[in-house]
């Protein structure tokens, strides 16, 4: 099939899965258009069957800002007239499936079909913001299709927007091979000389992650245990959450490795990876942990429960509780023999339930329903 794939480039879970995806498609013989603002970083090397279409969007002295969303849809319109688009699959629904919409309804074939896929923040955050709701509602109930990463955010989805039609969950998936194609390639000695544990968190550090509680449970396990924090990713908290850690002199127990485009070395080096999130509609970054072996201590919220089983592969606490999701983690560290069973029980769940080789045909199959239909 001829699939266009929407998404952001940047550093969030969306854009991850969007890339994935598209790799998986391709090595099966699809052709796929990756369509964006800028190449997304697990794309920049080659793959072939992989085309990267940058969306350019002029500025003029009376726009208040250039229209991305126009100029989406005017290269999604190019792409089905000049390369025999099929399926536009939108990931994310603002402004995508909005720009998918209109693209749509220009080239105005019955050839060209519609996929959304929510991921959360457009559902759960910016979406339902009263300034998009109407144009996110409209967007879906217009895409030919629409999954959604978790049935949780299915069910939010349903609750949010009064939204009756079919919305199928089609979970975020890992490849098991990665994390054997990255290791050896951190030091943990470098991170803890003197075999401390290594906790890590990964993220865009937005308020919704609530960072400050990473290093307030970490500040709890290093004043119990020898430990070092590793912190992966930048955004808008990043300011706050330095200070913090300086206020709470714990300056060099704490490596703020700004963002990474692979995690997997990293994940070799820590001992438990920490999500405390306000709201997590599914948790890419617990489910790559997983895989490569990390028991995960996260809050218990959205669709983290489909991912983290608790007791099994992790732990799961009421937001904001730190104390306890501190004492979890000395516990874990206390006890070898647990810990060993939640890496295995961690890997095995990941390779299980979320291998790419059993959720990518559930994408092919959607798109050959929407394509027969
Ligand atoms: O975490 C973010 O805010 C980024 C966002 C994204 O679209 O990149 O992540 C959402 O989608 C991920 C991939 O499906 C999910 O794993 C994340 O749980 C989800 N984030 C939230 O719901 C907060």
């Amino acid at each position: 099939m001829n699939i266009g794939i929407v998404c952001y480039p940047t550093h969030g879970g969306s854009g991850v899965v969007a890339s994935e995806l598209a790799i998986g498609l391709a090595q099966k013989g699809h052709v796929i258009h990756i369509v964006s603002y800028a190449p997304p970083f697990r794309l920049r090397t080659f793959h072939q069957n992989i085309f990267i279409h940058e969306v350019e969007a002029a500025a003029y002295p009376l726009f208040k800002a250039p229209s991305y969303e126009l100029g989406l849809a005017a290269k999604l319109v190019e792409l089905a007239e000049h390369h025999g688009l099929e399926i536009i699959h939108a990931h994310y629904a603002l402004p995508h499936a909005a720009s998918a919409y209109l693209a749509k309804q220009i080239f105005n074939s019955g050839r060209l079909k519609t996929l959304t896929t929510l991921h959360g923040t457009d559902i759960t955050l910016v979406g339902a913001d009263p300034s998009y709701r109407r144009v996110v509602k409209f967007a879906i109930e217009q895409s030919d299709g629409v999954t959604a990463v978790s049935t949780y955010l299915k069910n939010r989805t349903v609750e949010e927007f009064g939204i009756r039609r079919e919305i199928r969950v089609i979970p975020n998936f890992i490849d098991p091979g990665r994390p054997d194609r990255n290791r050896g390639q951190c030091s943990r000695e470098a991170f803890a000389p003197h075999g401390e544990a290594i906790l890590m968190h990964a993220s865009n550090f937005r308020p919704v992650k609530r960072v400050a509680d990473v290093v307030r449970i970490f500040a709890r396990v290093r004043a119990r245990i020898p430990a070092k924090l590793l912190l992966v990713g930048d955004g808008p908290d990043r300011p706050m959450v330095e200070e913090l850690a300086a206020g709470m002199n714990l300056g060099a127990d704490v490596h703020f490795l700004g963002e990474q485009d692979q995690l997997e070395p990293l994940f070799f080096c820590a001992d438990l990876f920490l999500l405390p999130s306000e709201q997590e509609s599914f948790g890419l970054t617990a489910l790559e942990a997983m895989n490569c072996g990390v028991p995960v201590i996260a809050a218990d919220v959205g669709g983290l429960p489909e991912v983290v089983v608790h007791g099994e592969t992790g732990f799961l606490f009421p937001v904001g509780d730190i104390a306890a999701m501190a004492d979890k983690a000395v516990e874990i560290m206390g006890d070898a023999a647990a810990r060993e069973r939640l890496v295995a029980q961690a890997r095995l769940r990941a390779v299980q339930c979320f291998d790419a080789a059993q959720i990518i045909p559930q994408y092919e199959a959607f798109y050959r329903d929407l394509v027969s239909s």
